[in-house]
C-alpha cells in the first residue's frame, strides 16, 4: 500500500510545536488534495492545514487538543485507496519512512546522548523535548524516569518542564550543574505564582478563558517578569496632520483604493524615529543587546472575539505613506478575519497600540517581548492651547494627542526613551500640511 504521512508543518521560524484544535476528517474518510485536514494552533497564530494529496485517511495519530512537535506524523493517507489493518503505536509511524512517499521532518537535535538513548529506549522523544533536555542537562536516565502524559505515555513539553521545576527546587541538585546551564531560552516559561483565592458567589458568572486569552495572559505576565517597564508621556500638537488627513482622505481613497486613517502616519513617524534611535529597535539576549537592522513595526489589532493580535509591517522605514496605508489595512483586515499567515506576526522589532479610537488618552502598554519598547497613541482631541506669535501669545483651538512609550529600563534610560518619544512627536508635529498625495 503506498502511503503518505501527514506531518505537523513548520508554522514559523521559531515555532517548534502546535496544538491540534480540530480534525476535519476521521479515519476512513476519502480526501482530495486541498481538502482541509485539521486546524492547528500555536502561541502565535491559528491555521487550517489542507491535504497535499488525494487518498483515504487510514490512521490518525493524535486526538484534538494534543500538543505535537513539528515534523511528527499526525496522520497516514493511503494513496491507492486501500485501507490496511495496522496497529502502529503513534511513536512508530515516524520510522516508517521506507513505505511512505514523504518522510516526516527529521529531529534536528545534535545531542548525541539523547539521540542514542532513543535506540536504547522504547520511548520516543520529540525534537522539542530533546532540545529542552539538552539545554537543561537532563541525562538519559533522568529523561527515562519522567512520566509522560502524552499519547502512549509520551513525554511532552509540560512533563519535562514540570520535572525541571521540581529538580531545580530540589536542594540535592549539585550547584555545578546549574552553573553550566546555557543562556535562558528565547521564550521563557512563565512561572505561575499562587494567586489569592477567589470566592464565587451564587450571582457570579464564571467564564473560561479561551486558548488565545490564556496565551495573551501568560505573555503579559512573562513580559512584566522579564523586563522592568517604565513609561514616559509627551503631548503632540498634530493640527497640521489632522487638517491634511481630513482634506485628503477622500482623494486618497479614490486614488489608491484604500482609506487613510492616522495610524499609517503614526507608523511613518515611528519608523523614522526608530531609524534614528537604533537602540530602541533592539532585543536583549542575556547580557547582549541585539540591534535589529530591519525596522519591523507591529500593530496591535483588536479582533472581533475580543482578543488582540499583532501583525507586523516589515521594513516600515522603507515604505511611503501609500505603502504603509495599504499594508496596515491589509494586515488589519486579515487579522480580524483570522487570515494572517504565521510569518506575518513574526519578526516585529517595535509595537504600536492605538487606544485613541476607544477615546483613551494615556496608557502604560506592556512590551511585546522580545522587543524593548511599545508606543500607545491616545485620542486626538481639540484643545485650547497657548501659541506664541510675533504679536504676542494667543489662545487657539488645536488638535492634540498624548503619546505614551513603555520601554525596557534594563537598556533604555529615561534620557534615551524620552528623546526617542519626543522625536516621534516632532515628526508628527512637523507633518507637511501641503504634502502631495
Ligand atoms: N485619535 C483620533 N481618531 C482616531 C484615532 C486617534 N488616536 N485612532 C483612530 N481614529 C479614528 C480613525 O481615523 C477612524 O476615523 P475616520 O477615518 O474618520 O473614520 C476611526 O477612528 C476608526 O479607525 P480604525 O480603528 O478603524 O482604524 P485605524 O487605522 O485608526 O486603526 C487598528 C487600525 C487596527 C489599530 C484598529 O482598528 C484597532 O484594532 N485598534 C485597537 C488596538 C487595541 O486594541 N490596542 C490595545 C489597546 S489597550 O494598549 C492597551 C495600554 C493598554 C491599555
Amino acid at each position: 500500500m503506498a502511503s503518505f504521512n501527514i506531518v505537523m508543518p513548520k508554522l514559523g521560524e521559531s515555532i517548534q510545536e502546535g496544538t491540534i484544535t480540530k480534525w476535519f476528517v476521521k479515519e476512513g474518510d476519502t480526501i482530495e488534495e486541498d481538502d482541509m485536514l485539521f486546524e492547528v494552533a500555536t502561541d502565535k497564530v491559528d491555521s487550517e492545514i489542507p491535504s497535499p494529496v488525494d487518498g483515504v485517511i487510514t490512521k490518525i495519530n493524535y486526538e484534538e487538543d494534543s500538543l505535537v512537535a513539528v515534523g511528527e506524523v499526525l496522520a497516514v493517507v493511503s494513496l491507492d485507496g486501500e485501507v490496511e489493518e495496522t496497529e502502529p503505536e503513534a511513536t512508530d509511524s515516524k520510522d516508517e519512512t521506507a513505505k511512505t512517499d514523504e518522510a516526516p521532518a527529521k529531529a534536528e537535535t545534535t545531542d548525541a546522548s539523547v539521540d542514542d538513548s532513543r535506540k536504547l529506549s522504547n520511548r520516543f522523544y520529540s525534537p522539542l523535548v530533546k532540545t529542552i533536555a539538552k539545554e537543561e542537562n537532563v541525562s538519559f536516565d533522568e529523561l527515562e524516569s519522567i512520566e509522560g502524559s502524552g499519547v502512549g505515555g509520551r513525554v511532552q513539553k509540560k512533563d519535562i518542564m514540570a520535572y525541571l521545576e521540581s529538580r531545580d527546587s530540589s536542594a540535592s541538585q549539585p550547584a555545578a550543574k546549574k552553573e553550566s546551564k546555557p543562556a535562558a531560552p528565547a521564550a521563557p516559561a512563565v512561572e505561575k505564582k499562587a494567586a489569592p483565592p477567589v470566592s464565587v458567589g451564587a450571582n457570579d458568572t464564571v467564564v473560561e478563558m479561551d486558548r488565545v486569552r490564556k496565551l495573551i495572559a501568560d505573555h503579559m505576565v512573562m513580559s512584566k517578569q522579564v523586563s522592568p517597564h517604565v513609561t514616559s508621556v509627551v503631548e503632540a500638537d498634530v493640527t497640521d496632520l489632522v487638517i491634511w488627513r481630513n482634506k485628503n482622505k477622500d482623494a486618497f481613497q479614490k486614488k489608491y483604493g484604500d482609506k487613510i486613517t492616522f495610524m499609517p502616519i503614526f507608523t511613518e513617524a515611528v519608523a523614522a524615529a526608530l531609524a534614528e534611535f537604533p537602540m530602541v529597535n533592539s532585543s536583549v539576549n542575556g547580557d547582549q543587546i541585539v540591534m535589529k537592522k530591519d525596522v519591523n513595526v507591529g500593530i496591535a489589532v483588536a479582533k472581533p472575539d475580543g482578543n488582540l493580535i499583532v501583525p507586523v509591517i516589515r521594513n516600515a522605514e522603507q515604505r511611503n505613506l501609500v505603502g504603509l496605508t495599504k499594508e496596515l489595512n491589509r494586515l488589519a483586515d486579515a487579522a480580524r478575519n483570522n487570515k494572517l499567515d504565521p510569518s506575518e506576526i513574526q519578526g516585529g522589532t517595535f509595537t504600536i497600540t492605538n487606544f485613541g479610537s476607544f477615546g483613551n488618552i494615556i496608557g502604560t502598554p506592556i512590551i511585546n517581548q522580545p522587543q524593548v519598547a511599545i508606543l500607545a497613541t491616545g485620542i486626538i482631541e481639540k484643545k485650547p492651547a497657548v501659541l506664541e506669535t510675533p504679536s504676542g501669545d494667543v489662545i487657539a483651538i488645536r488638535h492634540k494627542m498624548y503619546l505614551s512609550l513603555s520601554y525596557d529600563h534594563r537598556i533604555i534610560d529615561g534620557a534615551l526613551g524620552g528623546a526617542f518619544l519626543r522625536r516621534i512627536a516632532d515628526h508628527l508635529e512637523q507633518f507637511d500640511i501641503n504634502r502631495a498625495i
